[in-house]
């Protein structure tokens, strides 16, 4: 495959998952015949996550570890390892196992294979696509997002099924040059309001259960998505509303 692709994983508190998730990575990747890296970006976890990555990137040179110190935040985690990728397609995946890394076999097989594309989202929400055990109070706190979503940014979740994805891959040119500064966990609806794009496709896939480890993503988050959302509706061109 005629590229050089360059994965972020945002983790916090994830060492229990990575090693598997790497492995799994770097089987795909490899069968792909691509150039390709793999890039964790972690916030100084308490568990000692960066460890655990640091190892992976000595066994492997084409796995990297960003640690941040004194920083926290999934979306500024994804957007500081971004701006240090090489390859001309980039993309993140959680570093929990809910997104399946044999995904990306085709997703990035739709990139390469069409110049027009430029972003390809792993939707949970098109035909085809499966969600596994997701709590109730997970469900509600998603359709509520999307409810608030609709209301504030329309124009940015009508553009796919899964405007609040954190699996997808994108052409590096995309954000290049593009200022994003996201706060919380969205870091696609920055990507969809800021970048400079023409074709999205959105694939299906499996979603599946986290492996260990909690969630980090508390009603605290949920009311940071609120104010992101109203950060964007500010930065993007006014509606215009007719009486
Ligand atoms: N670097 C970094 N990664 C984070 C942070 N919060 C969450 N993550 C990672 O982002 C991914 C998704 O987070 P998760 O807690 O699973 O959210 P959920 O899937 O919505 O429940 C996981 O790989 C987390 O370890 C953070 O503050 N910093
Ligand atoms: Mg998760």
């Amino acid at each position: 495959m005629p590229m050089d692709f360059s994965l972020v994983i945002p983790t916090y508190n994830e060492g229990l998952n990575i090693k598997g998730l790497c492995g799994q990575l770097i089987g795909v990747l490899e069968n792909l015949h691509c150039g390709f890296e793999i890039i964790f970006v972690d916030d100084n976890s308490p568990d000692g996550t960066w460890r655990v990555a640091e190892a992976l990137a000595r066994e492997d040179k084409r796995v990297r570890v960003i640690r941040r110190m004194g920083k926290r935040g999934l979306a500024s985690a994804v957007v500081s390892a971004w701006a240090l990728c090489r390859g001309d397609v980039i993309g993140v995946i959680d570093g929990d196992m809910q997104h399946p890394a044999a995904a990306l076999e085709k997703m990035l097989n739709s990139i390469v294979g069409c110049p027009a594309v430029d972003i390809v989202i792993a939707s949970r929400y098109i035909a085809g696509s499966t969600v596994l055990n997701r709590s109730a109070s997970k469900a509600f706190k998603s359709k509520l997002a999307v409810l608030f979503g609709r209301i504030f940014i329309p124009e940015v979740f009508k553009l796919t099924t899964d405007p609040l994805s954190g699996y997808f891959i994108l052409r590096k040119k995309v954000v290049e040059g593009v200022k994003l500064t996201p706060i919380g966990y969205k870091i696609l609806l920055e990507v969809l309001s800021k970048g400079k794009y023409e074709k999205i496709i959105d694939m299906p896939y499996a979603f599946g259960e986290r492996k260990n480890g909690r969630s980090k993503a508390g009603l605290r988050q949920s009311f940071i998505s609120l104010v992101h959302f109203i950060k964007l509706r500010r930065s993007l061109k006014p509606r215009v509303i007719i009486f």
